[in-house]
């Protein structure tokens, strides 16, 4: 295969086809719960892991070729955008996610770098006008360049500062340009090697500083969408601010941004913190900041962030109960932030990991709301607080008891009833809404 274009398109054919270029589960105009699938997941293409990354390790040049047979710089690049809406197509996505770099080739000075992107931006716009994709989310890179080891916004020289912010208010104007409605800021070196050299109160204002001029400029120019961060815990960096979906909320509250700011939530990520991406996500709901996924999975044996597309159906189920809890998504969507494995270096291996994706968040949807209409774990967590309706509990809830009255009570109640959390049972219901008939 050398490009997507004269490829058929990949259709559904539900799961007893055995054709590798088919959807078993993921059928994107089926009405599910009064929403199309395609509506429900709104899944987008990762540009970088797309169309740029090429299989290199830190123990080995590339495995694939990303030029598509082009040599002149600025020819690579749009006909690496050909190639992705041709692949969008083929796919039914939507929605497509870039870094600034990701989509032009890089000028010598930075002046030549931001005309270079500008001129894509263009050529994007052009896409968009013959293709039904848009852009979901951008983000500005200011991480990869040397000039970065230090961090951007949180870099010890103003004169990072003001590169990085000269970047992100390029990838907003993109983003308004190319009907965005979401901007990203991964913190990826916003954090710190050691603290014997480094002012850490100074480097998180200055963090927030950044986030607020970025937000002003943004509503100055129209950009209507969410501001998110995409918390991470380490990696590069080996302690980054934005640590987990709490430490973010913590940030964003004392700093005054909640409301403009929400989260994008990263499987990965949430696994590289200590926590289930379940956890991350219902930290984000519950704190009225969920806004976008990252979908991708790590692996249990590595301790790094591997990237790969997501094949795990219970987490996938977990998430998507989570979405839905969430109300769905808004101006967020389910980006695949995710890579094909080095050996599996060609185009039809790109082709064949989005459908697993695709299928394994399908599969995730369906089975949720298969979870939510059983009604047996819901309905389990609802009783297990019964104590909070009447009584005592009550008074707690309405905050009309005080320690004096609580202590009386405790003194008085000669006998505590704890029940069980019936932990195994409710994990076998999971699996008959996911296995049985
Ligand atoms: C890095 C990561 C990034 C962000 C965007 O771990 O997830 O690709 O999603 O910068
Ligand atoms: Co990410």
């Amino acid at each position: 295969m050398k490009s997507y274009k004269d490829i058929k398109k990949v259709e559904y054919l539900g799961p007893t086809s055995k054709d590798p270029f088919s959807f078993k589960f993921y059928n994107p105009d089926e009405v599910i719960a009064g929403k199309k699938m395609r509506e429900h997941l709104k899944f987008a293409l990762s540009w970088w892991h797309t169309m740029d990354y090429c299989g290199v390790d830190m123990f080995g040049g590339p495995t694939e070729d990303k030029n598509f047979g082009q040599t002149d710089p600025m020819k690579i690049y749009e006909a690496k955008a050909d190639l992705a809406f041709d692949l969008m197509d083929k796919l039914s996505i939507d929605y497509y996610c870039f870094h600034d770099v990701d989509i032009a080739p890089q000028g010598k000075i930075y002046k030549e770098t931001l005309a270079n992107f500008n001129h894509m931006v263009d050529y994007l716009a052009k896409k968009q006008e013959t293709h039904s994709q848009r852009l979901l989310w951008s983000t500005a890179n200011n991480f990869g360049d040397k000039v970065f080891m230090n961090g951007a916004a949180t870099s010890p020289n103003a004169d990072v500062f003001a590169l990085a912010a000269a970047k992100v208010k390029a990838c907003i104007d993109a983003d308004v340009r190319l009907g965005g409605t979401a901007y990203v800021f991964w913190g990826g070196r916003e954090g710190y090697e050691t603290l014997l050299n480094t002012n850490m109160k100074l480097e998180q204002d200055n963090l927030a500083r950044f986030f607020k001029m970025a937000r002003d400029y943004g509503r100055s120019v129209g950009f209507k969408g969410d501001y998110l961060l995409e918390p991470k815990p380490k990696e590069p960096t080996k302690h980054q601010y934005d640590f987990d979906s709490a430490t973010c909320c913590n940030f964003l509250r004392t700093y005054g941004l909640l409301g403009d700011f929400k989260l994008n939530i990263e499987a990965n990520h949430a696994t590289l913190a200590g926590h289930t991406f379940q956890h991350e996500l219902r930290v984000a709901r519950d704190n009225g900041v969920f806004c976008s996924i990252d979908a991708n999975q790590g692996d249990y044996l590595l301790g790094w962030d591997t990237d790969q597309f997501p094949t795990d159906v219970y987490n996938a189920l977990y998430a998507m109960y989570e979405v839905i809890k969430a109300g769905g998504f808004k101006n967020g969507g389910l980006n695949f932030d995710a890579k094909t494995r080095r050996p599996s270096n060609t185009l039809e291996d790109i082709l064949l990991a989005y459908i697993a994706g695709m299928d394994t968040f399908a599969l995730g949807l369906r089975l949720a709301y298969k979870l939510i209409e059983d009604g047996r774990i819901d309905d389990f967590v609802n009783h297990r607080y019964d104590s909070y309706k009447s009584g005592i509990g009550k008074k707690i809830v309405d905050g009309t008891t005080d320690f004096k009255e609580l202590a009386e009570y405790a003194l008085n109640n000669e006998e505590i009833k704890v029940e069980s959390g019936r932990q195994e049972y409710l994990e076998t219901i999971v699996n008959e809404v996911m296995f049985g008939k």
